[in-house]
Protein backbone atom coordinates (compact mmCIF):
# COMPACT_ATOMS: atom_id res chain seq x y z
CA UNK A 1 0.00 0.00 0.00
CA UNK A 2 1.43 3.59 -1.02
CA UNK A 3 0.21 6.91 -0.86
CA UNK A 4 3.20 7.93 -1.81
CA UNK A 5 4.45 7.43 -5.36
CA UNK A 6 6.48 4.97 -3.87
CA UNK A 7 5.45 2.26 -6.25
CA UNK A 8 4.70 3.62 -9.31
CA UNK A 9 4.02 0.41 -11.06
CA UNK A 10 0.62 -0.68 -9.40
CA UNK A 11 -0.71 2.47 -8.89
CA UNK A 12 -2.79 5.46 -10.75
CA UNK A 13 -4.70 8.29 -9.91
CA UNK A 14 -7.80 8.00 -11.64
CA UNK A 15 -8.66 11.48 -11.76
CA UNK A 16 -5.57 13.06 -12.52
CA UNK A 17 -6.34 13.01 -16.13
CA UNK A 18 -8.33 15.93 -17.44
CA UNK A 19 -11.91 14.44 -17.90
CA UNK A 20 -13.39 13.65 -21.03
CA UNK A 21 -17.27 13.68 -21.95
CA UNK A 22 -17.72 10.29 -21.58
CA UNK A 23 -16.09 9.07 -18.69
CA UNK A 24 -15.35 12.13 -16.48
CA UNK A 25 -15.58 12.89 -13.10
CA UNK A 26 -19.16 14.43 -12.64
CA UNK A 27 -20.49 17.33 -10.05
CA UNK A 28 -24.37 16.37 -9.52
CA UNK A 29 -25.41 19.86 -7.05
CA UNK A 30 -27.96 19.81 -5.03
CA UNK A 31 -30.38 21.60 -7.17
CA UNK A 32 -30.02 19.39 -10.15
CA UNK A 33 -27.38 21.03 -12.39
CA UNK A 34 -24.47 19.15 -13.24
CA UNK A 35 -20.99 19.69 -14.45
CA UNK A 36 -17.62 18.28 -14.79
CA UNK A 37 -14.70 19.33 -12.30
CA UNK A 38 -10.92 17.97 -12.82
CA UNK A 39 -9.44 16.07 -9.99
CA UNK A 40 -7.40 16.61 -8.40
CA UNK A 41 -8.23 20.83 -7.78
CA UNK A 42 -10.62 23.21 -5.57
CA UNK A 43 -13.94 23.83 -7.65
CA UNK A 44 -14.26 27.34 -7.33
CA UNK A 45 -11.26 28.37 -9.66
CA UNK A 46 -12.52 25.80 -11.94
CA UNK A 47 -15.84 27.16 -12.58
CA UNK A 48 -17.01 30.77 -12.11
CA UNK A 49 -20.69 29.77 -10.82
CA UNK A 50 -18.83 28.16 -8.42
CA UNK A 51 -15.88 30.50 -6.89
CA UNK A 52 -18.35 31.68 -3.61
CA UNK A 53 -19.94 27.96 -3.21
CA UNK A 54 -19.60 26.37 -0.15
CA UNK A 55 -21.46 23.28 0.66
CA UNK A 56 -22.03 19.83 -0.59
CA UNK A 57 -21.37 18.27 -3.94
CA UNK A 58 -21.50 14.92 -5.50
CA UNK A 59 -18.59 13.85 -7.47
CA UNK A 60 -19.62 10.54 -9.26
CA UNK A 61 -17.29 8.32 -11.70
CA UNK A 62 -17.12 4.20 -12.64
CA UNK A 63 -14.26 2.30 -11.53
CA UNK A 64 -12.80 -1.16 -13.05
CA UNK A 65 -13.68 -4.32 -11.21
CA UNK A 66 -12.24 -6.77 -8.73
CA UNK A 67 -8.17 -6.42 -8.84
CA UNK A 68 -6.88 -10.10 -10.07
CA UNK A 69 -7.33 -12.83 -7.57
CA UNK A 70 -5.33 -13.03 -4.24
CA UNK A 71 -4.53 -8.77 -5.06
CA UNK A 72 -6.19 -5.98 -2.86
CA UNK A 73 -7.38 -2.24 -3.57
CA UNK A 74 -7.47 0.20 -1.60
CA UNK A 75 -8.61 3.61 -2.69
CA UNK A 76 -6.89 6.38 -1.32
CA UNK A 77 -8.04 9.97 -1.32
CA UNK A 78 -5.09 12.90 -0.42
CA UNK A 79 -7.72 15.56 0.97
CA UNK A 80 -11.43 16.06 0.73
CA UNK A 81 -12.61 19.75 2.09
CA UNK A 82 -13.86 19.46 4.19
CA UNK A 83 -16.53 16.60 5.02
CA UNK A 84 -16.51 13.72 2.64
CA UNK A 85 -18.87 10.64 2.13
CA UNK A 86 -18.08 8.04 -0.31
CA UNK A 87 -20.29 5.32 -1.80
CA UNK A 88 -19.72 2.16 -4.07
CA UNK A 89 -22.75 1.05 -6.30
CA UNK A 90 -24.93 2.66 -4.07
CA UNK A 91 -22.99 1.14 -0.53
CA UNK A 92 -21.90 3.76 1.68
CA UNK A 93 -18.50 2.78 2.46
CA UNK A 94 -16.18 5.44 4.07
CA UNK A 95 -16.90 8.84 6.27
CA UNK A 96 -14.04 11.56 6.30
CA UNK A 97 -13.68 14.74 8.40
CA UNK A 98 -10.97 17.33 8.13
CA UNK A 99 -10.05 19.01 4.36
CA UNK A 100 -5.98 18.45 4.40
CA UNK A 101 -5.49 14.96 5.77
CA UNK A 102 -5.50 11.57 3.66
CA UNK A 103 -8.02 8.79 4.36
CA UNK A 104 -8.11 5.12 2.92
CA UNK A 105 -10.64 2.36 2.01
CA UNK A 106 -10.30 -0.87 1.07
CA UNK A 107 -12.39 -1.99 -1.75
CA UNK A 108 -11.29 -5.46 -2.48
CA UNK A 109 -14.10 -7.42 -1.79
CA UNK A 110 -16.88 -4.95 -2.49
CA UNK A 111 -15.61 -4.53 -6.41
CA UNK A 112 -17.99 -6.47 -8.84
CA UNK A 113 -16.80 -7.47 -12.33
CA UNK A 114 -16.88 -4.97 -15.10
CA UNK A 115 -17.72 -1.32 -13.96
CA UNK A 116 -18.69 -0.26 -10.72
CA UNK A 117 -19.94 3.61 -9.68
CA UNK A 118 -18.16 5.69 -7.13
CA UNK A 119 -19.68 8.63 -5.68
CA UNK A 120 -18.19 10.87 -3.48
CA UNK A 121 -20.02 13.63 -1.49
CA UNK A 122 -17.74 16.70 -0.73
CA UNK A 123 -19.22 19.13 1.92
CA UNK A 124 -17.20 22.36 2.14
CA UNK A 125 -18.98 23.88 4.92
CA UNK A 126 -17.31 24.93 8.12
CA UNK A 127 -19.57 24.35 11.15
CA UNK A 128 -18.81 25.37 15.34
CA UNK A 129 -16.98 22.10 15.76
CA UNK A 130 -14.97 21.67 12.81
CA UNK A 131 -11.37 22.76 11.82
CA UNK A 132 -11.12 25.20 11.52
CA UNK A 133 -14.05 26.36 13.13
CA UNK A 134 -15.90 29.33 11.24
CA UNK A 135 -13.89 32.14 11.46
CA UNK A 136 -10.39 31.88 9.47
CA UNK A 137 -8.41 34.24 7.41
CA UNK A 138 -7.88 32.29 4.01
CA UNK A 139 -10.40 31.04 1.05
CA UNK A 140 -12.30 27.65 1.85
CA UNK A 141 -11.28 25.65 -1.31
CA UNK A 142 -14.01 23.22 -1.56
CA UNK A 143 -13.94 19.52 -3.15
CA UNK A 144 -11.59 17.11 -3.76
CA UNK A 145 -8.56 18.91 -3.69
CA UNK A 146 -6.15 16.48 -3.85
CA UNK A 147 -5.20 13.25 -5.80
CA UNK A 148 -7.08 10.05 -5.67
CA UNK A 149 -5.42 6.75 -6.16
CA UNK A 150 -6.37 2.95 -6.74
CA UNK A 151 -3.84 0.99 -4.94
CA UNK A 152 -2.96 -2.41 -5.54
CA UNK A 153 -0.89 -4.55 -3.06
CA UNK A 154 -0.38 -8.18 -2.54
CA UNK A 155 -2.70 -10.10 0.15
CA UNK A 156 0.35 -9.28 2.63
CA UNK A 157 2.16 -6.25 2.11
CA UNK A 158 4.45 -3.37 3.61
CA UNK A 159 2.44 -0.76 4.69
CA UNK A 160 4.85 1.56 5.89
CA UNK A 161 8.06 1.85 7.66
CA UNK A 162 8.76 5.09 9.20
CA UNK A 163 12.79 5.69 8.97
CA UNK A 164 14.90 8.24 11.06
CA UNK A 165 18.04 8.55 12.70
CA UNK A 166 17.28 8.37 16.59
CA UNK A 167 19.04 8.21 19.72
CA UNK A 168 22.69 7.78 17.55
CA UNK A 169 21.72 4.67 15.73
CA UNK A 170 19.23 4.24 12.44
CA UNK A 171 15.80 2.91 13.66
CA UNK A 172 13.16 1.72 11.07
CA UNK A 173 9.86 0.80 12.37
CA UNK A 174 8.81 -1.32 9.75
CA UNK A 175 4.51 -2.46 9.42
CA UNK A 176 2.94 -4.98 7.46
CA UNK A 177 -0.50 -5.66 6.60
CA UNK A 178 -2.46 -8.72 5.68
CA UNK A 179 -2.70 -12.40 6.54
CA UNK A 180 0.28 -13.69 6.35
CA UNK A 181 2.08 -10.81 8.18
CA UNK A 182 2.95 -12.52 11.96
CA UNK A 183 6.30 -13.98 11.49
CA UNK A 184 7.29 -12.69 7.68
CA UNK A 185 10.47 -11.70 7.34
CA UNK A 186 11.41 -7.93 6.60
CA UNK A 187 14.14 -7.11 4.67
CA UNK A 188 15.34 -3.53 5.14
CA UNK A 189 18.37 -1.80 2.94
CA UNK A 190 20.03 1.47 1.86
CA UNK A 191 21.86 -0.02 -1.21
CA UNK A 192 23.93 3.35 -1.23
CA UNK A 193 24.64 2.94 2.54
CA UNK A 194 25.86 -0.67 2.22
CA UNK A 195 23.03 -0.74 4.57
CA UNK A 196 20.85 -4.54 5.20
CA UNK A 197 18.93 -5.31 8.23
CA UNK A 198 16.32 -7.84 8.87
CA UNK A 199 13.86 -9.10 11.17
CA UNK A 200 10.81 -10.79 11.31
CA UNK A 201 7.62 -9.34 11.89
CA UNK A 202 5.62 -9.49 15.48
CA UNK A 203 1.69 -11.11 15.58
CA UNK A 204 1.01 -7.57 15.29
CA UNK A 205 2.53 -7.65 11.74
CA UNK A 206 5.44 -4.53 13.63
CA UNK A 207 9.23 -4.97 13.28
CA UNK A 208 11.79 -2.71 14.52
CA UNK A 209 14.71 -2.87 12.94
CA UNK A 210 18.04 -0.74 13.70
CA UNK A 211 21.93 0.02 13.45
CA UNK A 212 24.39 2.36 13.84
CA UNK A 213 24.81 4.50 11.15
CA UNK A 214 27.41 3.22 8.52
CA UNK A 215 30.87 5.55 8.41
CA UNK A 216 29.73 7.42 5.22
CA UNK A 217 26.21 8.74 5.90
CA UNK A 218 26.22 12.13 4.82
CA UNK A 219 23.49 14.08 6.99
CA UNK A 220 20.99 15.93 5.45
CA UNK A 221 20.53 19.82 5.84
CA UNK A 222 19.63 23.03 3.74
CA UNK A 223 23.79 22.92 2.47
CA UNK A 224 23.60 19.86 1.68
CA UNK A 225 19.97 18.15 1.61
CA UNK A 226 21.44 14.22 0.89
CA UNK A 227 18.59 11.80 0.63
CA UNK A 228 18.64 8.04 0.03
CA UNK A 229 16.40 5.68 -1.56
CA UNK A 230 15.35 2.86 0.88
CA UNK A 231 13.03 -0.09 0.41
CA UNK A 232 12.02 -2.88 2.91
CA UNK A 233 10.60 -6.54 1.48
CA UNK A 234 8.99 -9.53 2.25
CA UNK A 235 8.47 -12.07 -0.22
CA UNK A 236 5.90 -10.97 -2.78
CA UNK A 237 6.01 -7.20 -1.70
CA UNK A 238 8.78 -4.18 -1.50
CA UNK A 239 8.38 -0.75 -0.45
CA UNK A 240 10.20 2.46 -0.97
CA UNK A 241 10.81 5.96 0.11
CA UNK A 242 13.64 8.36 -0.27
CA UNK A 243 14.84 9.75 2.86
CA UNK A 244 17.10 11.79 4.48
CA UNK A 245 18.76 11.70 7.92
CA UNK A 246 19.13 14.16 10.42
CA UNK A 247 19.45 14.88 14.23
CA UNK A 248 17.52 17.84 16.07
CA UNK A 249 17.33 19.02 19.41
CA UNK A 250 17.14 21.90 21.20
CA UNK A 251 19.46 23.35 23.72
CA UNK A 252 18.23 26.39 26.41
CA UNK A 253 17.41 29.10 23.78
CA UNK A 254 19.24 27.01 20.80
CA UNK A 255 18.15 25.18 18.28
CA UNK A 256 20.16 22.39 16.59
CA UNK A 257 20.38 20.66 13.82
CA UNK A 258 22.83 18.18 13.25
CA UNK A 259 24.15 19.44 16.84
CA UNK A 260 24.74 22.82 15.56
CA UNK A 261 22.92 25.99 16.35
CA UNK A 262 21.59 27.83 13.80
CA UNK A 263 19.16 31.42 13.10
CA UNK A 264 16.18 29.72 11.04
CA UNK A 265 15.67 31.72 7.92
CA UNK A 266 11.73 31.34 7.30
CA UNK A 267 8.85 33.00 5.21
CA UNK A 268 5.39 31.55 6.04
CA UNK A 269 3.08 30.51 3.29
CA UNK A 270 -0.43 29.20 2.07
CA UNK A 271 -0.98 26.62 -0.10
CA UNK A 272 -2.33 28.50 -3.01
CA UNK A 273 -0.85 28.50 -6.51
CA UNK A 274 0.19 31.08 -8.18
CA UNK A 275 -1.96 32.63 -10.98
CA UNK A 276 -4.99 35.19 -10.57
CA UNK A 277 -7.07 33.04 -9.76
CA UNK A 278 -5.68 31.83 -6.09
CA UNK A 279 -6.77 28.13 -6.15
CA UNK A 280 -5.42 25.29 -4.00
CA UNK A 281 -2.18 24.05 -5.21
CA UNK A 282 -2.65 20.66 -7.31
CA UNK A 283 0.51 19.36 -9.19
CA UNK A 284 4.17 19.51 -7.92
CA UNK A 285 5.07 22.10 -10.56
CA UNK A 286 2.69 24.76 -8.48
CA UNK A 287 4.53 23.87 -5.50
CA UNK A 288 7.85 24.01 -6.83
CA UNK A 289 7.27 27.03 -8.83
CA UNK A 290 6.12 28.62 -4.96
CA UNK A 291 9.28 26.77 -3.16
CA UNK A 292 11.58 28.53 -5.77
CA UNK A 293 10.24 32.08 -4.20
CA UNK A 294 11.09 30.67 -1.00
CA UNK A 295 14.97 29.58 -1.73
CA UNK A 296 14.98 33.38 -4.08
CA UNK A 297 14.33 34.86 -0.69
CA UNK A 298 17.42 32.91 0.97
CA UNK A 299 15.59 30.86 3.02
CA UNK A 300 16.36 27.64 4.79
CA UNK A 301 12.79 27.20 6.38
CA UNK A 302 9.27 27.88 5.64
CA UNK A 303 6.26 27.48 7.41
CA UNK A 304 3.46 25.39 5.70
CA UNK A 305 0.76 27.41 7.52
CA UNK A 306 -2.02 26.73 8.66
CA UNK A 307 -3.13 23.14 7.91
CA UNK A 308 -1.11 19.98 6.61
CA UNK A 309 0.03 20.88 2.82
CA UNK A 310 0.45 18.36 0.06
CA UNK A 311 2.91 15.50 0.05
CA UNK A 312 4.29 16.92 -2.88
CA UNK A 313 5.23 20.42 -1.22
CA UNK A 314 7.03 18.23 1.78
CA UNK A 315 8.89 16.09 -0.72
CA UNK A 316 10.30 19.03 -2.65
CA UNK A 317 11.26 20.66 1.03
CA UNK A 318 13.29 17.07 1.64
CA UNK A 319 15.01 17.75 -1.98
CA UNK A 320 15.37 21.34 -2.06
CA UNK A 321 16.99 21.83 1.81
CA UNK A 322 14.07 23.43 3.35
CA UNK A 323 13.11 23.64 6.94
CA UNK A 324 9.76 22.62 7.78
CA UNK A 325 7.16 24.28 10.08
CA UNK A 326 3.94 21.74 9.80
CA UNK A 327 0.86 22.94 11.34
CA UNK A 328 -2.80 21.63 11.85
CA UNK A 329 -5.82 23.93 11.58
CA UNK A 330 -6.63 24.47 15.24
CA UNK A 331 -7.08 28.14 14.70
CA UNK A 332 -8.03 31.27 16.32
CA UNK A 333 -10.61 32.10 19.25
CA UNK A 334 -13.61 30.21 17.99
CA UNK A 335 -12.96 26.51 17.91
CA UNK A 336 -14.94 24.32 20.29
CA UNK A 337 -11.96 23.84 22.85
CA UNK A 338 -14.22 21.98 25.16
CA UNK A 339 -16.02 19.77 22.59
CA UNK A 340 -15.21 16.14 22.56
CA UNK A 341 -15.79 15.53 19.26
CA UNK A 342 -13.72 18.97 18.11
CA UNK A 343 -10.44 16.79 20.27
CA UNK A 344 -11.56 13.84 18.64
CA UNK A 345 -11.09 15.66 15.22
CA UNK A 346 -7.88 17.46 16.20
CA UNK A 347 -5.93 14.28 17.11
CA UNK A 348 -7.17 12.52 14.13
CA UNK A 349 -5.67 15.27 11.86
CA UNK A 350 -1.92 15.20 14.05
CA UNK A 351 -1.66 11.64 13.29
CA UNK A 352 -2.92 11.45 9.83
CA UNK A 353 -0.58 14.20 9.37
CA UNK A 354 2.51 12.54 11.10
CA UNK A 355 1.60 9.28 9.74
CA UNK A 356 1.81 10.56 6.47
CA UNK A 357 4.57 13.10 6.64
CA UNK A 358 7.04 11.21 9.30
CA UNK A 359 9.57 10.18 6.89
CA UNK A 360 9.98 13.66 5.68
CA UNK A 361 13.25 14.83 7.16
CA UNK A 362 12.91 18.40 6.18
CA UNK A 363 10.09 18.51 9.10
CA UNK A 364 11.31 19.62 12.25
CA UNK A 365 8.18 21.23 13.79
CA UNK A 366 4.83 19.88 14.60
CA UNK A 367 2.48 22.67 15.30
CA UNK A 368 -0.68 22.04 17.35
CA UNK A 369 -2.10 25.36 17.19
CA UNK A 370 -2.51 29.19 16.04
CA UNK A 371 -3.48 32.87 17.79
CA UNK A 372 -5.46 30.27 20.01
CA UNK A 373 -7.32 32.14 23.46
CA UNK A 374 -5.77 31.77 26.98
CA UNK A 375 -8.40 29.32 28.67
CA UNK A 376 -8.48 26.02 30.48
CA UNK A 377 -10.62 24.14 28.05
CA UNK A 378 -7.72 25.40 24.89
CA UNK A 379 -4.77 24.08 27.52
CA UNK A 380 -6.62 20.96 28.24
CA UNK A 381 -7.05 20.46 24.43
CA UNK A 382 -3.66 21.20 23.53
CA UNK A 383 -2.02 19.09 26.37
CA UNK A 384 -3.50 16.10 24.64
CA UNK A 385 -2.60 16.28 20.99
CA UNK A 386 0.97 17.44 22.52
CA UNK A 387 1.16 14.37 24.10
CA UNK A 388 0.14 11.66 21.01
CA UNK A 389 2.66 14.13 19.34
CA UNK A 390 5.25 12.90 21.35
CA UNK A 391 4.19 9.13 21.25
CA UNK A 392 3.78 9.17 17.27
CA UNK A 393 7.00 11.01 16.85
CA UNK A 394 9.62 11.83 18.81
CA UNK A 395 12.24 12.80 16.63
CA UNK A 396 10.74 16.00 15.75
CA UNK A 397 10.17 19.93 18.09
CA UNK A 398 6.54 20.55 18.95
CA UNK A 399 5.45 24.15 18.48
CA UNK A 400 2.71 26.51 18.74
CA UNK A 401 1.95 30.19 17.61
CA UNK A 402 1.09 32.18 20.44
CA UNK A 403 0.08 35.48 19.98
CA UNK A 404 -1.08 36.66 23.26
CA UNK A 405 2.04 38.24 24.46
CA UNK A 406 2.67 40.18 27.62
CA UNK A 407 4.21 43.71 27.73
CA UNK A 408 6.56 43.41 31.01
CA UNK A 409 7.76 47.23 29.81
CA UNK A 410 11.14 48.03 28.51
CA UNK A 411 14.25 49.51 30.28
CA UNK A 412 13.72 53.01 29.61
CA UNK A 413 9.95 55.17 29.43
CA UNK A 414 8.09 54.35 26.70
CA UNK A 415 9.87 51.21 26.10
CA UNK A 416 7.98 48.04 25.22
CA UNK A 417 9.64 44.35 26.11
CA UNK A 418 6.92 42.27 24.59
CA UNK A 419 6.95 38.60 26.18
CA UNK A 420 5.77 35.07 25.14
CA UNK A 421 4.01 33.86 28.79
CA UNK A 422 1.22 31.87 27.59
CA UNK A 423 1.02 28.65 30.01
CA UNK A 424 1.12 26.40 27.21
CA UNK A 425 5.31 27.41 26.61
CA UNK A 426 5.39 24.96 29.34
CA UNK A 427 4.31 22.38 27.20
CA UNK A 428 6.45 23.18 23.94
CA UNK A 429 9.83 22.20 22.79
CA UNK A 430 10.01 25.25 20.89
CA UNK A 431 7.30 28.91 21.47
CA UNK A 432 6.60 30.68 18.93
CA UNK A 433 5.49 34.36 18.95
CA UNK A 434 2.85 35.99 16.09
CA UNK A 435 3.30 39.89 16.73
CA UNK A 436 2.45 42.29 13.99
CA UNK A 437 4.38 45.57 15.96
CA UNK A 438 3.73 48.60 13.34
CA UNK A 439 0.72 46.65 11.50
CA UNK A 440 -2.37 46.15 13.48
CA UNK A 441 -2.24 47.94 16.88
CA UNK A 442 -0.94 51.79 18.30
CA UNK A 443 2.79 51.63 17.20
CA UNK A 444 4.16 52.96 13.82
CA UNK A 445 6.77 51.44 12.15
CA UNK A 446 9.04 54.41 13.12
CA UNK A 447 8.24 53.39 16.51
CA UNK A 448 9.31 49.46 16.72
CA UNK A 449 12.81 50.76 17.27
CA UNK A 450 11.18 50.94 21.43
CA UNK A 451 10.29 47.13 21.23
CA UNK A 452 12.34 44.13 22.34
CA UNK A 453 11.36 40.69 22.09
CA UNK A 454 11.68 37.38 24.31
CA UNK A 455 9.85 34.80 26.67
CA UNK A 456 9.46 34.13 29.94
CA UNK A 457 10.19 30.59 29.30
CA UNK A 458 14.00 28.96 28.47
CA UNK A 459 13.39 27.53 25.39
CA UNK A 460 14.05 28.32 21.80
CA UNK A 461 12.03 31.58 19.92
CA UNK A 462 10.63 31.80 16.80
CA UNK A 463 8.73 34.69 15.41
CA UNK A 464 6.37 33.02 13.58
CA UNK A 465 4.73 35.62 12.33
CA UNK A 466 5.03 39.90 11.06
CA UNK A 467 3.92 41.71 8.49
CA UNK A 468 1.78 44.30 6.27
CA UNK A 469 -0.22 44.51 3.43
CA UNK A 470 1.04 46.42 1.02
CA UNK A 471 -0.27 46.04 -2.74
CA UNK A 472 2.08 45.66 -5.11
CA UNK A 473 2.83 48.92 -7.50
CA UNK A 474 1.02 50.72 -5.29
CA UNK A 475 4.15 53.21 -4.49
CA UNK A 476 4.25 56.16 -2.01
CA UNK A 477 5.77 57.68 1.30
CA UNK A 478 6.83 55.01 3.64
CA UNK A 479 4.88 56.79 6.34
CA UNK A 480 1.54 55.66 3.77
CA UNK A 481 0.11 52.69 5.05
CA UNK A 482 -1.03 49.92 1.89
CA UNK A 483 2.01 50.99 -0.03
CA UNK A 484 5.10 48.91 -1.01
CA UNK A 485 7.53 50.91 0.83
CA UNK A 486 5.32 50.77 4.29
CA UNK A 487 5.58 47.10 4.17
CA UNK A 488 9.80 47.56 3.07
CA UNK A 489 9.97 50.02 5.90
CA UNK A 490 8.16 47.53 7.95
CA UNK A 491 10.11 44.65 7.53
CA UNK A 492 13.32 46.39 8.03
CA UNK A 493 11.95 48.02 11.50
CA UNK A 494 10.83 44.48 12.67
CA UNK A 495 13.76 42.84 11.64
CA UNK A 496 16.21 45.16 13.06
CA UNK A 497 14.49 44.74 16.49
CA UNK A 498 14.65 40.61 16.25
CA UNK A 499 18.24 41.19 15.87
CA UNK A 500 18.91 43.73 18.32
CA UNK A 501 16.52 41.41 20.64
CA UNK A 502 18.83 38.27 20.29
CA UNK A 503 16.20 36.79 21.19
CA UNK A 504 14.75 33.99 18.24
CA UNK A 505 16.24 31.01 17.10
CA UNK A 506 14.67 32.06 13.83
CA UNK A 507 11.98 33.75 12.04
CA UNK A 508 9.16 33.27 9.24
CA UNK A 509 7.44 36.39 8.09
CA UNK A 510 3.80 36.48 7.40
CA UNK A 511 4.11 35.75 4.33
CA UNK A 512 5.63 34.80 0.69
CA UNK A 513 2.37 35.55 -1.91
CA UNK A 514 -0.73 37.29 -1.05
CA UNK A 515 -3.59 34.79 -0.72
CA UNK A 516 -7.54 34.98 -1.19
CA UNK A 517 -9.02 35.55 1.97
CA UNK A 518 -12.87 36.88 1.47
CA UNK A 519 -12.96 38.38 4.89
CA UNK A 520 -10.25 40.80 3.84
CA UNK A 521 -12.53 43.59 1.96
CA UNK A 522 -10.82 46.63 2.16
CA UNK A 523 -13.09 48.34 -1.05
CA UNK A 524 -9.19 49.20 -2.68
CA UNK A 525 -6.39 47.66 -1.46
CA UNK A 526 -7.87 44.00 -0.73
CA UNK A 527 -10.85 43.00 -2.16
CA UNK A 528 -11.00 39.37 -1.29
CA UNK A 529 -6.67 39.00 -0.77
CA UNK A 530 -4.94 38.95 2.33
CA UNK A 531 -2.04 41.83 1.02
CA UNK A 532 0.71 40.41 3.07
CA UNK A 533 2.57 39.11 0.25
CA UNK A 534 6.07 39.94 -0.39
CA UNK A 535 5.02 38.92 -3.42
CA UNK A 536 1.74 38.94 -5.03
CA UNK A 537 -0.61 36.43 -6.66
CA UNK A 538 1.36 36.91 -10.12
CA UNK A 539 4.23 36.68 -8.36
CA UNK A 540 5.72 40.16 -9.05
CA UNK A 541 7.59 40.92 -5.79
CA UNK A 542 6.92 44.36 -3.34
CA UNK A 543 10.21 46.08 -2.19
CA UNK A 544 10.16 43.92 1.35
CA UNK A 545 11.09 40.91 -0.82
CA UNK A 546 14.90 42.37 -1.22
CA UNK A 547 14.56 43.80 2.00
CA UNK A 548 14.14 39.95 3.63
CA UNK A 549 16.50 38.80 1.12
CA UNK A 550 18.99 41.35 2.07
CA UNK A 551 18.81 40.65 5.42
CA UNK A 552 19.01 37.19 5.28
CA UNK A 553 22.00 37.73 3.28
CA UNK A 554 23.75 39.23 6.08
CA UNK A 555 22.68 36.99 8.93
CA UNK A 556 24.86 33.57 9.38
CA UNK A 557 23.08 30.48 8.99
C1 LIG B 1 -3.20 36.26 11.95
C2 LIG B 1 -3.12 34.85 11.41
C3 LIG B 1 -2.69 34.75 9.98
C4 LIG B 1 -2.86 35.99 9.12
C5 LIG B 1 -2.66 37.29 9.88
C6 LIG B 1 -3.00 38.58 9.16
O1 LIG B 1 -2.13 36.64 12.66
O2 LIG B 1 -2.27 34.02 12.14
O3 LIG B 1 -3.35 33.63 9.46
O4 LIG B 1 -4.02 35.96 8.40
O5 LIG B 1 -3.46 37.27 11.04
O6 LIG B 1 -2.79 38.67 7.94
O7 LIG B 1 -3.42 39.51 9.81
Amino acid sequence: FDVSGRKPGVRRNFWEDRPTTDDGPLVEYEWETSDEIAVPGDWNTQSPELFHYEGPAYYRRDIDGPPADGRRRFLVFEAVNYRSRVWLNGEPIAEHEGGFTPFEIEVTDRLRPGSNSLVVRADSRPGPETLPALDFDWKNHGGITRSVWLVDTPATFVRDAFVRLEGGRIVADVELDGPGAAGSMVRLAVPELGLRLDGVASREGRVRLSASPPRRLRLWSPEAPRLYDITAEIDGDRWSDRVGFRTLQTRGREILLNGRPRFLKGIAMHEERLGADGGRIRTEAEARALLTEVKALGCDFVRLAHYPHGEATLRLADEMGLIVWSEIPVYWEDVAYAAPATLALGRQMMAEMIVRDRNRCSIAFWSVANETPQTPERLGFLRTIIDDVRRLDPTRLVTAALNKNVDVGGVRDGEARLVVADELGRDLDVVAMNQYEGWHGQRTPAEIDQVTFGTTWDKPLLMSEFGADALHGHRGPRESRWTEEHQAWLYEETLKAIAASGAFAGVTPWLLKDFRSPRRWHGRFQRGWNRKGVIDEHGRRKLAFDTLKAFYARVAA
